[in-house]
């Protein structure tokens, strides 16, 4: 029956798992996926998460269905955690949130909504790079993926003119998808003055935002200031939606647990737009999984809780910032001369390093680092030990 279906490639970043399982050396380090790992190279497990979870078992929380939404408890939450607690777009009532399946699924639930709703245009403008399963997620959805310059290979750093002069001649009432923070896969964000200049380009040209924040907290350690974009956009008038991830900043990558908000006008655009939200859904999935929705509400409602989680959010950025710069030094002590400043300059879960494919390549083959072919490693994935002298590195299942 199925002879006519062609083998497919592996996932760009998934496959690197898959081939780093394979390989036999026990030096082997996985640098691919971005998953944070402790100092003992683990999965880091949240305080605040473990104590929602006994919460959650003391208090006997049954397994009924949730609405086809979500948590009402949970979405507001999340709408609040991404546009500011004091957001007069969710006092207003006017952010149409949903429950989806973590950030990849909030994204789809968008290109979905956007390809039956968005009249004006079916192309979304992404910056260059961007995370590599943008352009499937919106590609299936049925938009054509535009690209807007992003990254300068130069400097290692944002291209900022490239960006808004890109951004000036997208045709009017396109589509154009914004990282929140923590750029993936560069690292690269914009200064608060350059989010402000883009956010006035993105409206002279009657653009839609789409915000994809996968990294709130990861970036800063500060959940607002990672939102300040977004946050300005909305303050500037813009209408937007956005989707949002809960695997990296709480730790609950295979709870699939995020959320996509589309913030509307007015109350009835809002019961409107929910209203057909919930139409998308109920096809799909039916309704949402509930252990993590209930774990996120636990923690982003319980002040004792939210104030942990907070101080843990901050622990693995600064983390991964004192890994950067670790990782830099070594490099100098090592006798490297090139200038890898930017390790330290970029931020979040990733370093761009600007490697090319023939350098990936020799790594992978004849050391058996393990990163994607566009450089990026997964600063989180390293692990540094004085008693060893060098650089040690750690995955999730070796470590030498
Ligand atoms: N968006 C970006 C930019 C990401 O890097 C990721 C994960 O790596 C996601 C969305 C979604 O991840 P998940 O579906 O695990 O929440
Ligand atoms: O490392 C990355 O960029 C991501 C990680 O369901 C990831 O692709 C892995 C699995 C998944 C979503 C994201």
């Amino acid at each position: 029956v199925w002879a006519d279906v062609p083998l497919g490639p592996p996932d760009a970043i998934l496959g690197i798992t898959e081939a780093f399982k394979k390989d036999k050396n026990p030096k082997r380090i996985n640098l691919g996926v971005g998953a944070y790992r402790d100092d003992a190279g683990k999965p880091f497990i949240l305080e605040s998460v473990k104590k929602a979870e006994r919460q959650m078992i003391e208090e006997g929380l049954d397994h009924e269905y949730a609405p086809i939404s979500g948590f009402p408890a949970f979405t507001e939450a999340s709408a609040k955690l991404a546009l500011g607690d004091n957001s007069p777009a969710v006092a207003g009532g006017l952010n149409a949130t949903v429950q989806g399946i973590s950030g990849t699924g909030s994204l789809r639930i968008g290109g979905d909504f956007l390809k039956r709703f968005y009249t004006k245009s079916h192309e979304i403008y992404f910056p260059t790079p961007t995370w590599g399963n943008h352009t499937p997620i919106f590609k299936d959805a049925g938009l054509t993926i535009k690209p807007y310059r992003y990254y300068d290979p130069k400097t290692c750093g944002f291209d900022f003119n490239g960006a808004l002069e890109d951004i000036s001649k997208i045709p009017e009432g396109s589509i154009i998808l914004l990282h929140a923070c923590a750029h993936n896969p560069t690292g690269v964000d914009p200064q608060p003055e350059q989010w402000k200049e883009i956010s006035k380009v993105v409206k002279k040209r009657k653009l839609y935002p789409f915000f994809d924040v996968a990294y709130q907290g990861f970036g800063s350690g500060c959940i607002d200031k990672d939102a300040f974009g977004l946050r300005h956009f909305i303050a500037d008038g813009h209408t937007l939606c956005l989707a949002q991830s809960y695997a990296k900043n709480m730790g609950l990558y295979g709870e699939r647990v995020g959320a996509f908000t589309i913030v509307c006008s007015d109350k009835k655009e809002q019961e409107r737009v929910m209203s057909q939200l919930k139409i998308l859904i109920r096809p799909i999935y039916s309704n949402p999984p509930i252990h993590g929705a209930h774990i996120v509400a636990k923690v982003l409602n319980q002040p004792d809780l939210r104030s942990i989680w907070l101080k843990e959010v901050k622990q693995m950025a600064d983390r991964i910032i004192t890994m950067r710069t670790r990782l830099r030094d070594g490099l100098k002590k090592e006798g490297s001369s090139h200038n890898w400043q930017h390790i330290t300059d970029q931020i979040g879960m990733f370093c761009f390093t600007g490697l090319k494919p023939p350098q990936v390549e020799r790594l992978t083959n004849e050391f058996s680092v393990y990163l994607t072919k566009d450089g990026r490693i997964s600063v989180a994935a390293w692990l540094f030990s004085e008693k060893t002298r060098g650089i040690v590195i750690a995955s999730s299942s070796s470590s030498v």
